[in-house]
This record gives C-alpha cells, sequence and structure tokens, in this order.
C-alpha cells in the first residue's frame, strides 16, 4: 500500500520536479516509480502508481493533492443537488495515461501488476468531506441526512470503481484491491444497510481477477465485508490476523504489521513479522503486508530486511 509512499529517494527524487498528478499522467514516469519498490525492495508484486482521488476530474470534480494534507476538493458534494451534477466516468478518456502506464509496466516487468480504486464510502468522504477527516461528521451526516441523494451517490461511485477497474484488467492489471480505507468510521449496522448492498455489486460487476477487499478499523465489519465479497480480505493491525481469518473463512488475507512497528526498531519489526507469520500458520493464501500504507520516514533497510525475512521463514 502505498509502496512508493514517500519512503524511496528514488522516489522523493522524482517528486522534487514532478506533482503526483503530472507522475500519474506520463505513462513512463508513472511506471518507473510503479517498479521502484520492486526494484528496491523485492516485494512479490507492483502496484501501479495512482491515487484512489484519480477518476474526480472525469466525475467533474476539481481537486488538487497538497503536500503533507492529501486531497482537497474544490467545491465537495453537500447538497443532493450536487450530487446530480456529478459527471460519468469514462476511464478510456478520464485515465487514458494510466491505462497506457500499465501496458507499460506489463511489458517492462515480470512481476504480477496489482490494480486498485477505491471503494464508493471512501470515494465519498473526499467528496463530502473535502478533505481528508478524521471523524467524518459531514459524510455520516449527508448519509443520514439525505438517504435518498446517498444512495444515489453510492450508485454512482460503484459504477465508476466498477468502470475503473474493469478498464485496469483491461489494460494489464493482474489482480485488483479496492481501498475502502476510512469505512471503520461506520457502525456495523449502518454498513449493513447503507454501504454492503452497494459492495456486492461491486464485487460482483468486476472481471475474473483474484480481489483484495481492504479497509481499517474494520474488525466490528469484518462479517459484512467479507459477505461483501473479494478473494482476499485486508486486515488492519488492530485485530490478530488467526482471529481475522476465522472471520474471513475461506477467503485469503492480507496483512497486518502495524505500519509504526515497520518504521521502528528493526528487531521488534521482525519479532512481529515472524509473530504474524505464525498466526498465518503456513496456511495458503496469506498475503504479508503491512495493514495500512508505509509511513514517510519508514528506513529502507527496514523494508528491505522485512520482504527478506518473509522470503525466507515462508521459502
Ligand atoms: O506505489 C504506491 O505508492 C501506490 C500508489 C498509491 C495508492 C495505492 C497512492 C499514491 N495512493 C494510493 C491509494 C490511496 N490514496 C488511498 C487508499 C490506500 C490507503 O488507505 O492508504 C487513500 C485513502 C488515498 C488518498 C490519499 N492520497 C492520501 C490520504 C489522505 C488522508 O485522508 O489521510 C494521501 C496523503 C494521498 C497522496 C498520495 N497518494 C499516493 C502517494 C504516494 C501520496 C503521498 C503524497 C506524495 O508523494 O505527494
Amino acid at each position: 500500500m502505498r509502496q512508493a509512499g514517500r519512503c524511496l529517494p528514488e522516489y522523493r527524487a522524482i517528486r522534487k520536479h514532478h506533482s503526483l498528478l503530472e507522475i500519474v499522467r506520463q505513462p513512463e514516469l508513472c511506471a518507473e516509480v510503479t517498479l521502484q519498490p520492486v526494484d528496491r525492495l523485492g516485494v512479490d508484486a507492483a502496484i501501479v502508481f495512482s491515487d484512489i482521488t484519480l477518476p474526480f476530474f472525469g466525475l467533474g470534480i476539481d481537486f488538487e493533492i497538497q503536500s503533507g494534507v492529501g486531497p482537497v476538493v474544490d467545491r465537495p458534494v453537500r447538497e443532493p443537488a450536487d450530487v446530480e451534477r456529478l459527471a460519468v466516468f469514462d476511464p478510456l478518456s478520464d485515465v487514458a495515461e494510466l491505462l497506457e502506464a500499465i501496458a507499460l509496466i506489463r511489458r517492462a516487468s515480470a512481476v504480477p501488476l496489482i490494480g486498485f480504486a477505491g471503494a464508493p464510502f471512501t470515494l465519498a468522504a473526499y467528496l463530502v468531506e473535502g478533505r481528508p477527516s478524521r471523524r467524518f461528521h459531514l459524510v455520516k451526516g449527508f448519509m443520514h441526512q439525505h438517504p435518498v441523494a446517498w444512495r444515489e451517490l453510492m450508485e454512482r461511485l460503484t459504477d465508476a470503481t466498477i468502470a475503473h477497474l474493469t478498464a485496469q484488467v483491461e489494460a494489464g492489471a493482474q489482480a485488483l484491491q479496492v481501498f475502502d480505507s476510512w469505512i471503520g468510521a461506520l457502525s456495523p449496522s449502518d454498513y449493513r444497510e447503507s454501504i454492503q448492498l452497494h459492495m456486492e455489486r461491486l464485487f460482483g460487476g468486476l472481471p475474473d481477477v483474484p480481489t483484495i477487499h481492504f479497509g481499517t478499523d474494520t474488525a466490528g465489519l469484518l462479517p459484512s465485508m467479507v459477505a461483501a465479497g473479494g478473494d482476499v480480505i485486508g486486515l488492519d493491525w488492530r485485530i490478530d490476523l488467526d482471529r481475522g481469518w476465522e472471520i474471513a473463512g475461506d477467503r485469503g488475507v492480507q496483512g497486518n504489521l502495524d505500519p509504526v512497528v515497520a518504521a521502528g526498531p528493526r528487531e521488534v519489526a521482525e519479532r512481529q513479522t515472524r509473530a504474524i507469520l505464525a498466526a498465518a500458520g503456513g496456511r495458503r493464501g496469506h498475503i504479508f503486508n503491512l495493514g495500512h500504507g508505509v509511513l514517510p520516514h519508514t528506513p529502507v533497510e527496514n523494508l528491505k530486511r522485512l520482504v527478506e525475512l518473509v522470503h525466507e521463514e515462508t521459502a
């Protein structure tokens, strides 16, 4: 997750001269940045360099990615009429360069390539809040105050996400990750009532490649998220991997080292990595990963060592 993040010096060197959106719009540059963590860390898969907010331009929403903040939307969605003014996202024209980058990456590397998109709730969080939020009061408020407009918003974002992911597979992506990063802000009953049906439609509408369903703070939501779909369930560090896997049942699991631990003392990171592998117990279907994105101050050497350790232990 956000593998390139801000922790690789070669990424930072490129970011000195190009904004994130500029990188995504230049297929050669996007391919280069996508493969940096693969070359440097030896991870087993690449995730295309993009951002979940990229489809916003196609929806007619102007935004910028502010450094040290994240995505900031020009005119947030605050009223039902704002939902009606959203345009229809067409990946072939709206993210053509990204699709070109995917084809380039496939030609340049034999490592499997993961495409991704944001899930409807997490996209709506940025559209309604207008910027990164911790409490999500505005988006949750919108959901309860305007149930009809909310449903319309979820339907449109579900359509956009299916189109975005399908186009990435057609361009060459071999697996898909759906990021519902902020879904943990909801109660289990609100998830079941206002989100789950859209997530079911989303997973049901994807091409036949392996899918990863990821969120954070989801310990209480996992049964519903598993029911909604995904071949692999992403777990953050707030639940023991074996406990999360019990809930995921016959699916695979991805996770779940705390990013702070990956950034911290090497011995602690190694010990906790071994503990996660022990909890997986050699079962098929575990993708070792952090429970969320790499923190920018993470020493590259720590990440290299963890990749090596996982390879040694699971050889
Ligand atoms: O190679 C890679 O680094 C992967 C590319 C990638 C991915 C998978 C980026 C580039 N963004 C994402 C997904 C993404 N973007 C998610 C889902 C994953 C997660 O939960 O981390 C989310 C929530 C975003 C939104 C976003 N974009 C944030 C979070 C803001 C918040 O609400 O806290 C931020 C900081 C960004 C900017 C961004 N996108 C990507 C990078 C490397 C960065 C860092 C900034 C930079 O280099 O300028």
